[in-house]
């Protein structure tokens, strides 16, 4: 028996079309026409199981078409890849291709003035203007491009998915079917090559650890939060080992990420912003900051160019590196953010402190610089053989990257105190495999994980009116774990309150938060 009951007229799925990019009215009705198309062919072919039919034909999404600027905004905000993209599809539904794999809760549904149950399977944003360039470059035409897109998107909703090649397959299909329903069919290397590329890290050199190498050693990044710590390390690896928000005090762990080069290797230290701490769990944090400096052969103090003079924090980093004779390289970060020549008086402030290896202003978020930075990292380490394998990208297991993905959409959708007083503890992760003889070619896997706060009205504020929230951070967390599995994912998260967790060994310890887990 369902957990829900419906009521509805039976009619088609509904595309329902939002003029944000100041489309004229004749461009709009054009273009929603076409959605309209593809809702038909999609509510009257075989893209949803069976059962789920009757939902399909009283569902709606909700399609907006937006400008370069806003999707650009958005693929940094949900995906991390600060890049115009044609289409993004933000599922309120978990499915696989086409079937439910959750039971649907009479939460999930909507009711009409009229009584009718209407179900919401989320929200897609398209990119006319990307759409426009990429008919041009594929050299077909413009309703083809913006069919496609819409299709494309639609499935996303519906559980369909490029990730692995076998879902990727299913979805290719899928997407013929619906082109050729429109009268719109065209060859299949055109359906390959409109599905987004994922980045592939498979051609790395392989270089084992012992071997000799120029320069090598540990380079242990500090600063006050928010500098841009984690962002540099994301950008060095080109991978999302540490989260990253606009919210101070986001990474609360040590997090070690290897760059390599044929001859030299340098092991990043990512630490969590140095503050004052008001609790056990910030003042261990802080602890965690200043012993991987005391520990590394090379410190990279990160400041913040906006801040024209050294502060507090910065004082007492530099402080801390004098009486350990520290090596200390200063990276001034965020130089996108600065007009004309006014990084000359932040470098003066700074250069009379301390004897600097070097001061490279860069910016983490554009990578301006970064190249020169890392040849300086490199020229102050030791010559030694090379510590870790090449293929060895970080200390983070799959498990606690997940935990961090999950915390990011906290950071990302709560805000004040609710984020910094959540923590994530992953309580579940099976990885499920119809292959039994290669153990990494897993189908899916499926993670339980409990959001831990400190209040009853944090918990109602995360899981929000009708679940809602929860949702969205859910389905936010979910495609980004797959992004980094590789496979598909079944979340499934559990708020729980434990008051003054931030307070408690017990908790700290669970949570992989306490002085031992270095
Ligand atoms: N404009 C600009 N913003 C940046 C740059 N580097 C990082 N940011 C932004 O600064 C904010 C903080 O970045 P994080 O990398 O999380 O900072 P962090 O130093 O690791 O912060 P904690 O983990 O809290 O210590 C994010 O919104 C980043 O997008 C940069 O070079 N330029
Ligand atoms: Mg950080």
């Amino acid at each position: 028996m369902p957990a829900y009951s419906m009521k509805g007229s039976n009619t088609l799925m509904q595309i329902r079309t939002v003029n944000l990019d100041q489309l004229t009215d004749e461009r709009f009705a054009e273009v929603s026409k076409i959605a309209s198309d593809v809702a038909g062919v999609i509510s009257t072919g075989d893209f949803t199981e069976g059962s789920f039919d009757k939902c399909l034909k009283n569902s709606y999404c909700e399609l907006s078409f937006v400008s370069d600027e806003k999707i650009r905004e958005e693929n940094k905000e949900m995906r991390q890849i600060d890049k115009v993209t044609d289409c993004l599809s933000f599922p309120l539904i978990e499915m696989n291709n086409g079937a439910l794999t959750k039971e649907l809760e009479q939460w999930d549904f909507e009711q009409t003035e009229d009584g009718d149950t209407l179900l919401p399977l989320g929200d897609i944003l398209i990119d006319l203007n990307k759409a426009s360039l990429q008919a041009e470059e594929y050299g077909h035409s413009e309703t083809r491009e913006i069919a496609f897109l819409i299709a494309h998107s639609v499935l996303h909703l519906l559980g369909y998915d490029h990730i692995e090649k076998k879902q990727e397959k299913v979805m290719i299909e899928a997407q013929k079917k619906i082109m050729a329903a429109m009268g719109l069919a065209s060859s299949e290397e055109l359906e390959e090559a409109s599905l987004n590329e994922m980045t592939d890290h498979s051609d790395d050199i392989a270089l084992p650890a012992g071997t000799p190498c120029d320069h090598c050693g540990y380079c242990a990044i500090i600063g006050r939060p928010n500098v841009g710590k984690s962002t540099l390390i994301n950008y060095i690896t080109g991978m999302k080992v540490a989260i990253v928000s606009h919210k101070p005090q986001t990474t609360r762990t040590n997090i070690r990420t290897i760059y390599n080069t044929s001859t030299s290797q340098i092991i990043f230290v990512d630490t969590p912003g140095v503050h004052n701490p008001d609790s056990k769990m910030n003042r261990i944090m802080v602890d965690k900051s200043f012993n991987s400096a005391i520990q590394a052969d090379v410190v990279l103090l990160m400041a913040d160019a906006r801040f024209n003079k050294p502060g507090s924090v910065e004082s007492r980093l530099i402080e801390l590196c004098k009486e350990n004779n520290k090596k200390v390289i200063l990276a001034i970060n965020k130089e996108d953010e600065l007009k004309g020549d006014n990084m000359l008086p932040v470098i003066g402030n700074y250069a009379s402190l301390y004897d600097f290896t070097d001061i490279v202003p860069i910016s983490a978020k554009t990578g301006r610089n970064v190249d020169t930075l890392l040849n300086v990292i490199t020229e102050a380490l030791p010559s030694s053989p090379r510590l870790f394998d090449s293929e060895y990208m970080t200390d983070q297991t799959e498990r606690e990257i997940a935990s961090e993905l999950i915390r990011e959409q906290i950071l990302h959708y709560t805000d004040q105190e609710v984020p910094h007083g959540c923590a994530v503890n992953i309580t579940g992760f099976k990885e499920k495999s119809d292959n039994q003889t290669d153990e990494y070619d897993r189908d899916c896997v499926v993670i339980q994980a409990d959001i831990i706060c400190e209040r009853d009205s944090h918990k109602g504020i995360i899981i929000g009116k009708n679940g809602q929230m929860i949702k969205r951070i859910g389905t936010a967390a979910r495609k980004n774990i797959e992004r980094m599995l590789g496979c598909k994912v079944f979340l499934e998260l559990y708020v729980k309150v434990r008051s003054d967790w931030q307070n408690n060994d017990t908790y700290l310890r669970e949570f992989g938060l306490s002085e031992e887990d270095e």
